[in-house]
């Protein structure tokens, strides 16, 4: 590797950190100096902060030249801060932390190991001895429990903020909405496979307050919906669809075929009146309903602009375009 090139990427999305930041920063110098971790560059995403944490930002730069600063004019949330700090990171490991102190920067060296030495293409941190208060660490046990099942990866604790990755990784995945918290789940969908776990320090909040409570959590929940339906069925979407569809059809049909025998053959009259004549009714719709939707969005799936781009990893003699595509 040339002698320009960055060893690592610091990508820390901030809101409303302003006293935190010059402790942190100081901290990270002195663990890249003691440790020897060669150039870097630490990408901070203001994320529309109504405090001070701009100025603190274009301040410290002065300090430390290995600062870039990203600012959004609003607020965006914690997975659009990631997505441009993954698009603009050029380090060959990149890692993400919190920007409140909680997370320790001492976890850089043995992070950047494990990613080199033990190849893993994703490390995650696991504060397992986590200092937040109960009505955060409660909700995160069940939030992970259901993520390991939905996942099947075994990890503790999916939502840490501090992570390593290979930097092909960060540049073929793609988070939106409230989806930091599954980024395991999408690394693995988008084929990097080799999802590490270490145990970090974790500190108690030293300056301002969480940003994250019930409300977002709510959203994650949703979230991770739509990345286990993009991951299985988002090139085929009809295989969902249309086997639900045609099975709440058969039902429906196989209902209404027996009372219409009872009408016509048994002339058993008024099979109006009965509950179950409204249930075939219902899905024999929804079944229709379904196939059709299948069908739909069967039809624009092949003709979306990405319907044949797959991650391709490695190529010999040609060049391949990079897709960022969930
Ligand atoms: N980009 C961005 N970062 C945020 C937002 N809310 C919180 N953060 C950052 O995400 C990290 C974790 O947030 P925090 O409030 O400490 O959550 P907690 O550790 O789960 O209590 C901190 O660095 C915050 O500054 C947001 O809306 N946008
Ligand atoms: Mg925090």
């Amino acid at each position: 590797m040339s002698a320009a090139a960055i060893d690592l990427t610091l990508v820390i999305p901030l809101y409303n950190e302003e006293e935190s930041l010059p402790e942190l920063m100081a901290w990270i110098d002195r663990v890249v100096k003691a440790n020897h971790i060669g150039q870097i560059e630490t990408i901070l995403i203001d994320d529309g902060s109504t405090d001070g944490s701009w100025k603190v930002i274009t301040a410290l730069r002065q300090t430390y030249p290995w600062i870039k600063g990203i600012k959004f004019r609003r607020n965006y949330g914690k997975s659009a801060a990631l997505h441009k700090g993954f698009e603009a990171a050029s380090g060959e490991i990149v890692i993400t932390m919190d920007a409140d102190l909680q997370d320790s920067p001492e976890e850089i060296p043995e992070l950047m190991r494990m990613i080199r030495e033990e190849k893993y293409d994703l490390v995650s941190g696991w504060k397992k001895d986590r200092k937040d208060p109960i009505g955060k660490t409660l909700p995160s046990k069940l939030f992970n429990a259901v993520t390991r099942r939905a996942s099947g990866i075994k990890l503790h604790d999916f939502n840490c903020g501090l992570k390593a990755y290979r930097n092909e990784v960060v540049k073929n995945i793609e988070v939106y909405g409230e989806m930091h918290r599954y980024i395991p789940v999408i690394a693995k969908w988008a084929g990097f496979r080799n999802i590490g776990e270490k145990v970090v320090k974790h500190q108690p909040r030293k300056f301002g307050y969480s940003k994250f409570g019930w409300e977002r959590m709510l959203n994650g929940f949703l979230d991770i919906l739509s990345i286990m339906f993009v991951g299985k069925f988002g090139k085929r979407p009809m295989h969902l669809f249309g086997t639900l569809g045609v099975l709440f059809f058969m039902i429906g049909f196989g209902i209404l075929a027996y009372l219409s025998y009872l009408k016509i053959i048994e002339d058993i009259i008024r099979i109006t009146e009965r509950p179950v004549f409204f249930f075939g009714i219902l899905t024999l719709i929804i079944g229709s309903q379904l196939f059709l939707t299948g069908f739909l969005a069967e039809m624009i799936s092949r003709n979306a602009p990405n319907r044949n781009k797959y991650k391709i990893g490695e190529t010999l003699g040609l060049d391949h375009e990079e897709s960022t595509e969930l």
